[in-house]
């Protein structure tokens, strides 16, 4: 990231499949570290505000057709064109928290069939997260939140694709939340521990809404 006077910022990325509590645990997580008095920003990808994003949109609702390999060089391209911004941010010293990065990207389109390792190529290059937080919820009680809406890729069969390449992405940079026993660990227990913000905060919080 090049030498800076300010400490460099984080990159966090939350990830796991549709409904299993990412942007809770993002707006949880940016309120926490807000509050220490940490510069923090909360992003998102797909980022549907570019017109790489708009694209992107209109395939996932279903308003447009594209082939597999197209939409994820889209889903791709909306990283890359975010790149340098996340550069300057981090290097700024502003912590960024990531609601999906690179590992929806090959994980959604590697379930789809195509080949792993194609699918890993075009994100050589992104900025690598200093960590990431997988909510690790089976596909069934995900698909019980409140329902799947719309959405091309909100179908319980795919999402049990999905966590199974999920899976084959997971390294050391990863730290595995297992949701739903985490949950009743901190039903139970009534878990007050600061250290397990946010994750056991999160408890009964969940709205059926959440992505
Ligand atoms: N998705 C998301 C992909 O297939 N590839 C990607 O690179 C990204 C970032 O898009 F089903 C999928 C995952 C999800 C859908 O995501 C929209 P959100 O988080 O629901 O907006």
């Amino acid at each position: 990231m090049g030498a800076s006077n300010e400490p460099r910022g984080a990159l966090v990325v939350f990830e796991g499949l549709d409904r299993s509590g990412k942007t809770s645990q993002c707006g949880k997580l940016l309120s926490y570290l807000e509050g220490l008095g940490h510069s923090v920003e909360l992003w998102r990808f797909p980022d549907r505000t570019t017109s790489v994003g708009q694209m992107i949109s209109a395939y996932l609702t279903n308003k447009s057709q594209l082939d597999d390999h197209t939409i994820h060089l889209l889903f791709s391209a909306n990283r890359w064109e975010k790149r340098s911004m996340m550069e300057a941010k981090l290097k700024a010293g502003t912590t960024l928290i990531v609601d999906r990065y690179s590992y929806s990207g090959v994980a959604f389109s590697s379930a789809k069939g195509l080949d792993f390792e194609w699918c890993k190529a075009p994100e050589n290059g992104l900025i690598a997260p200093d960590l990431v937080v997988y909510l690790d919820i089976p596909p069934e009680k995900a698909a019980e939140r409140g329902g799947y809406g719309g959405e091309r890729y909100e179908q319980l069969e795919f999402q049990k694709k999905v966590a199974q390449h999920y899976k084959l992405l997971e390294d050391s940079s990863w730290k595995v939340i297992l949701c739903f026993i985490s949950c009743h660990i901190a039903i139970a227990t009534r878990c007050h521990d600061d250290r397990c913000f946010p994750m056991h905060r999160r408890c009964g919080e969940t709205s059926g809404g959440d992505r």
